[in-house]
């Protein structure tokens, strides 16, 4: 049972497992061993890292001896004075494993900002200066505690763990943050609405703050943006303690939506499904429901031309939805994971409606060999799948390298397959440098093949501006797969290849022109 746990944490999107086996009637030792044992013949579960937690050292050190990998340790505290803290440091330091550092010492738990901030800082010191501990492998825990509880003394804890969060994040350098988010809301215990819309918003100020993790029920989150305004407003009242009656205000509110919960709730999860295909597609993205998305997007597929329609249409609208919200700090990673999942479980569906129009066209001879890969560093596979299908229908043998795949490696396998052209995908900046380096290599290798350039983070004028003037092959950015096809072949026939090349440098160095130019232009004006 533990292991399926595990499996669905890990599922619905989580990035750490936390095992504790901290029970009375447990041999928490040896539980810990076999269970740690367990996980790592399961290649679903031990790709994320673990996180050992217990309150007993000698679980821990149990459970350092069994894992691989990078572990947490979660975790020590100046709870028993300093020298059993440097001790356990040392022990963890030993294994290779990060440490979570709670906000505990000789006198008990911080509760204020001060205390907060004057622990952990002293826990630093400590860490980097006599243990040698490498600042990137602590992580802060200051303690989330509860608010609206209807004493006075609480109504600051959210405020006070924000702020110190801040001042040990300018304060400690490399050092990360984290804590327990259901803990701020256990005063409202059994209202899931209430206690949903309080974990995303104080993600929302406490990751601003800059958060870097917290420990929380992935399947317990709602979309910020998605609160219900009046609730969202009383919440905040609650959490940034804004004037002394919002406990009291968000404690009547809540009884009215615990009743509607009970009422409506049923009726109104499904209002959603009156909406047009295209905004139920939408909000299956956004929301990560998978259940409608197969019929929803069989339904829009009968709307459209051709299959890659919905994927360019609605699909991708949904996906620039949860790029914004996600980008906007109003959506979280585990979220957007199950957004991933949903997209990709509407791509299936299509493929085979794509598939079976390269069957109807006659499914002639190969085209041409594609080789197409996201570069390293990028895990993003979404779009580049997409592409690969779709040049597949149009009758290209397509060598798909996966994902987080190395320049060594794209262009080794390239002259394996003798490929007619690459395809670089990536979506986060970083990738924007892989692909410079992709097109330099390209150059000393002495490659002639057309690259194309894609992926959400690309543009035209990135590809023209900086790729291009790194290799003397056509370098072409493609927005989308919708394109793919008929640059591909222009690239790869021989009437229409040397005029579609020739095109493509002279709009490319009009755009480097009209960089330059505007680069020229600026004035810089001296600041006294
Ligand atoms: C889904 C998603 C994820 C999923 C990815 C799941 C998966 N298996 O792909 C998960 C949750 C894992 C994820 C992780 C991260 N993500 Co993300 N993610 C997204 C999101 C919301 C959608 C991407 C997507 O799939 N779009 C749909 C597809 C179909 O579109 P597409 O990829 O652009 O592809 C189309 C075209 O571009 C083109 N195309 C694509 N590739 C190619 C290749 C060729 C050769 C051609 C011709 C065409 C082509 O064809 C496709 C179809 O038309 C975007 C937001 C956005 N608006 O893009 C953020 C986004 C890309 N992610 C972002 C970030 C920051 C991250 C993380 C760093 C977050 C974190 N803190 O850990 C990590 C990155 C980890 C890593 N090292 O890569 C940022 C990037 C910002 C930046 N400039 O760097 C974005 C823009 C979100 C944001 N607004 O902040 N992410």
């Amino acid at each position: 049972a533990g292991l399926a746990i595990a499996r669905q944490q890990v599922e619905s999107g989580a990035n750490i497992i936390d095992i504790n086996f901290d029970e009375g009637m447990l041999d928490s030792e040896k539980c810990m061993t076999h269970f740690l044992n367990l996980v790592a013949s399961e290649p679903d579960i031990c790709r994320v890292p673990i996180m050992i937690d217990s309150s007993k050292w000698s679980v821990l050190e149990a459970g350092m001896r069994c894992i691989q990998g990078k572990g947490i340790i979660n975790s020590i505290s100046l709870k028993e004075g300093e020298e059993v803290f440097l001790d356990h440091a040392r022990t963890v330091m030993k294994y290779g494993c990060a440490v979570i550092v709670m906000a505990f010492d000789e006198k008990g738990q911080a509760a204020t900002k001060d205390d907060k901030i004057r622990i952990c800082q002293r826990a630093y010191k400590l860490l980097v200066e006599e243990v040698g501990f490498p600042p990137e492998d602590i992580i802060f825990d200051a303690n989330i505690l509860t608010v609206g509880t209807g004493i006075e003394e609480h109504s600051n804890y959210a405020v006070d763990f924000i702020e110190a969060v801040r001042e040990i994040k300018r304060t400690c350098p490399y050092a990360l943050t984290s804590g327990g988010i259901s803990n701020i809301s256990f005063s409202f215990r059994g209202n899931n609405v209430v206690r949903e819309a309080m974990h995303s918003s104080f993600l929302y100020h406490a990751i601003k703050a800059g958060l870097d993790m917290g420990i929380v029920n992935a399947g317990m989150l709602e979309v910020y943006e998605e609160v219900e305004p009046t609730l969202m407003k009383l919440v905040e009242d609650v959490l940034l303690n804004r004037h002394p009656d919002a406990t009291e205000a968000l404690i009547d509110y809540a009884e009215q939506v615990k009743d509607q919960s009970k009422v409506v709730k049923e009726s109104d999860k499904l209002a959603w499904r009156e909406n047009p295909v295209e905004q139920r597609i939408i909000h299956s993205l956004v929301k990560g429901i998978d259940e409608f998305i197969e019929i929803d997007t069989e339904e829009a597929r009968l709307k459209h031309p051709r299959p890659l329609d919905v994927i360019e249409g609605p699909l991708m609208d949904g996906m620039k939805v949860v790029g914004g919200l996600f980008g906007e700090g109003k959506m979280f990673l585990p979220q957007v994971v199950k957004s991933a999942r949903v997209m990709k479980k509407a791509v299936a569906h299509l493929q085979p409606f794509m598939e079976a129009d390269k069957l109807k066209n006659g499914g002639r001879q190969s085209q041409g060999r594609f080789l197409i890969a996201t570069v390293k560093g990028d895990v993003h596979d979404i779009g580049k799948n997409i592409v690969a299908v779709v040049l597949a229908c149009n009758n290209y043998e397509v060598k798909d390298l996966g994902v987080m795949v190395s320049c060594e490696e794209i262009l080794r396998k390239a002259k394996e397959m003798d490929a007619d052209i690459i395809g670089l995908s990536g979506l986060i900046t970083p990738s924007l440098d892989e692909m410079i380096y992709n097109a330099g290599e390209m150059e000393r290798q002495g490659f002639t093949i057309p690259l194309l350039i894609g992926g959400a983070t690309t543009s035209k004028a990135h590809t023209s501006i900086k790729i291009a003037q790194h290799y003397h092959g056509a370098v072409c950015h493609v927005g989308d797969a919708s394109l793919v096809v008929e640059v591909c072949n222009d690239l790869i026939s021989p009437e229409r290849k040397d005029a579609f090349v020739a095109k493509l440098k002279v709009d490319q160095e009009a755009i480097r022109v009209r960089h330059a130019a505007q680069v020229k232009d600026s004035v810089f004006l001296s600041l006294s």
